[in-house]
């Protein structure tokens, strides 16, 4: 995408000029573009003289961005509140998050009543918040971040190019999933790396850092995987016994996806891990063929057409079952 459509909107512009405050939001379990976007606006705020709150309703699984974690409050504090609810000063932002549950339980029950502002990628969701940016067509939210810099002539510096780096990365796979559109990434990349990001840097901080039992739970979730239609469909799954003796800090989705999608014909990944006796976690992952955000938002879920996910009370063999069938469908049926 190109510079002027990444352009920000005046209305989103409006809603950070008109605000002195900010307390700053994004989705539980946080990834690198949540929290690259949520750092990097934080840092333009304050640049322009505003002060900021970061939040996050965590759990910090993903060891690129444990460091972080200090930065973040869970809660916003009662006098900060009551302080923001006097006047007209205070907004709030929420980055990366498609739904207002995804930002946790009690941060919804904190920020009634302030003007939010939403800053998203997710093609599906819902229609929460005063003001809406939204750009599907961004490969990560901190492009977004980065196009805000741009429009309000905001220098960037080494810390904050860090975190728009890292979001960028996270969520394009390390530019593995970007396509010939894709100038727009490749031009921020560029002003980052002169803003003095280390790409080999973020990408050992992306890959390493690992520990042996996470590759052991990766082998058994390979070594378990079932193909469908000539591989065009693997599925694999995590037992509830497994969550319990390797930890959840032990699971590196991102590894055991690229993994299967490097299989001949591989279209579309289903993964389902058991989290408690009566739940299910899904993720889906597609190549070309099939929209998997379709089908995690016909489930309760979202995310987008290559990347989505969505929870479960069914039983882990029937929501197997009944995934492999609609898939099946997506990729056998008529070509509409
Ligand atoms: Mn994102």
């Amino acid at each position: 995408m190109n510079a002027v459509e990444l352009r920000p909107p005046q209305s989103i512009l409006d809603f950070i000029n008109s605000h002195e405050n900010f307390f700053i939001l994004g989705h539980n379990e946080p990834d690198g573009d949540c929290l690259g976007s949520q750092l990097g606006v934080s840092i333009l705020l304050e640049k322009l003289g505003k002060t900021t709150t970061l939040l996050s309703p965590g759990p910090f699984r993903r060891p690129e961005i444990q460091e972080y974690e200090p930065l973040f409050s869970e809660r916003i504090a009662e006098a900060a509140l009551s302080e923001a609810r006097k006047g007209n000063k205070s907004g709030v932002l929420i980055m990366d998050c498609s739904t207002m549950e995804r930002i946790g339980e009690g941060l919804k029950e904190d920020i009634t009543g302030l003007p939010i502002g939403v800053i998203d990628h997710h093609a599906s969701g819902e229609n929460f918040g005063e003001v809406r940016w939204i750009l599907p067509k961004a490969p990560a939210v901190t492009l977004m971040v980065y196009s805000l810099y741009k429009a309000m002539a905001i220098e960037l510096d080494k810390r904050e190019a860090e975190h728009l780096f890292l979001g960028l990365s996270t969520d394009t796979g390390y530019f593995r999933h970007l396509d010939e559109t894709a100038q727009g990434a490749f031009s921020m990349a560029d002003s980052l790396v002169k803003a003095g990001v280390s790409p080999k840097k973020i990408f050992q901080k992306m890959n390493g850092n690992r520990t042996l039992e996470s590759r052991v739970l990766l082998g058994k979730l390979l070594a378990r995987t079932e193909s469908h239609l000539e591989n065009q469909i693997l599925v694999t799954w995590e037992t509830l016994d497994e969550k319990k003796s390797f930890g959840p800090e032990n699971r590196d989705s991102d590894i055991l996806y690229r993994q299967l999608q490097s299989i001949k014909n591989s279209e579309v990944i289903i993964l389902v891990r058991e989290e408690s006796e009566g739940s299910r976690s899904v993720g889906l992952r597609s190549r070309d063929k099939v929209d998997v955000g379709a089908i995690a938002a016909s489930k309760g879920g979202g995310g987008h057409p290559r990347a989505a996910g969505f929870n479960t009370e069914k039983p882990l063999q029937e929501i197997i079952a009944e995934l492999i069938e609609i898939v099946t469908k997506k990729i056998t049926g008529p070509i509409i």
